[in-house]
């Protein structure tokens, strides 16, 4: 177990009998194994090894399982012990790991919150326990910002943004452009931000106007349930959809399809993540862009875990570099493509 110890606060004799934290405090100074039983060699192996729990929101879409595999490729690639919950989009399930990792005393905690409000208390648990939070992926709308270390993920509001200045670029000189919009997960911070930064651009364009809005909770199942109702009721004035991710823009292409319309042609197709499946669909011209969410940041949040807990100052936010991919680039691109 990697035990942390105050410089500031403890003399030799406290450090050797305590058994310690388990987990960094803010003031870590400095990290030492006090274990009695294990050789230098074992007890410098042992101080390197980490006990991580990563609480995930769960396996809703291509990019949260390209997430999760880079997150657990990356704990056990380095050595370290992983215990991992799947929390299939339920928030009281992560709330439930989230304890669990505590009273397992792990080292540090990695957390996607599904959504942004509801984790104050049990981040206070973790807290009191000494136990390091990271967050990775989404952030929480909390104002003690002392309940976690860092947020390492993207930048959610430049998604829709860029998802915007695309369309306006596209379609400005279009007269009258009828938007749908396929929401995340209510109240998750992707599907706040991403709507949020993409109305910051259209609200300049008085003919771009947003006629239906609604959940598909980033399944393409949901997808493609919400776009028939759209269609149904609609179907004859819809130019644009903009999906919060390319799983329920896939869905969703599938009832346009099966609508008698065709997806990139008749309807604009706007997806968010530009995994596998964006390309596919647009390699096969029935999706026009897709604006990238990497989920490939296992490696970078084990280091910032091994750099916190080594007591090394880590910045409180880390975004995650990003581009967008349009029809034309698909082709040549697929083949590259790692999620
Ligand atoms: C974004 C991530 C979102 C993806 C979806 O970082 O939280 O959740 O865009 C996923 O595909 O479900």
């Amino acid at each position: 177990m990697f035990v942390l110890v105050l410089a500031a606060c403890g003399s030799d004799e406290e450090a050797a009998g305590t058994d310690g934290d388990t987990g960094a405090d803010s003031d870590a100074t400095e990290t030492e194994d006090t274990g009695s039983d294990t050789e230098e060699g074992d007890s410098k192996e042992a101080s390197e090894k980490l006990v991580i729990g990563f609480s995930q929101v769960g396996a809703e879409s291509e990019w949260r399982t390209a997430n999760t595999t880079s997150m657990q490729d990356a704990i056990t690639d380095a050595g370290h012990e992983l215990k991992f919950s799947d929390a299939q989009q339920k928030q009281e399930n992560q709330i439930k790991a989230i304890r669990s990792f505590i009273a397992q005393k792990v080292d540090a905690i990695v957390f996607s919150p599904v959504v942004e409000t509801g984790f104050e208390t049990v981040l206070q648990e973790a807290k009191d326990a000494k136990i390091p939070v990271f967050l990775s992926d989404r952030a929480v709308d909390i104002e003690d910002d002392s309940l976690w270390v860092t947020f390492l993920g993207s930048d959610f509001i430049e998604e829709g943004k860029k998802a915007g200045n695309w369309l306006v670029e596209e379609m400005e000189g279009e007269g009258e452009v009828n938007i749908v919009e396929l929401q995340g997960t209510v109240g998750s911070a992707p599907a706040i931000d991403r709507k949020e930064g993409f109305e910051q651009i259209i609200s300049e364009y008085p003919n771009f106007e947003i006629t239906k809005s609604q959940t598909g909770d980033f399944t393409r199942a949901k997808g493609k349930e919400v776009m028939e109702a759209f269609l149904k009721s609609d179907g004859d004035n819809i130019d644009v959809l903009y999906a919060h991710n390319d799983d329920m823009a896939i869905g969703a292409i599938q009832a346009i399809e099966e609508y008698g319309l065709k997806p990139a042609e008749d309807i604009v197709i706007i997806g968010v993540d530009a995994v596998k499946g964006a390309f596919e669909a647009m390699a096969a011209g029935k999706m026009n862009v897709t604006i990238e969410c990497n989920p490939l940041f296992g490696p970078q949040m084990v280091e910032i875990i091994e750099q916190y807990l080594a007591g090394e100052e880590v910045p409180k936010r880390i975004a995650v570099e990003e581009s967008m991919y349009t029809m034309d680039q698909a082709e040549e691109l697929l083949p590259t493509r790692q999620y």
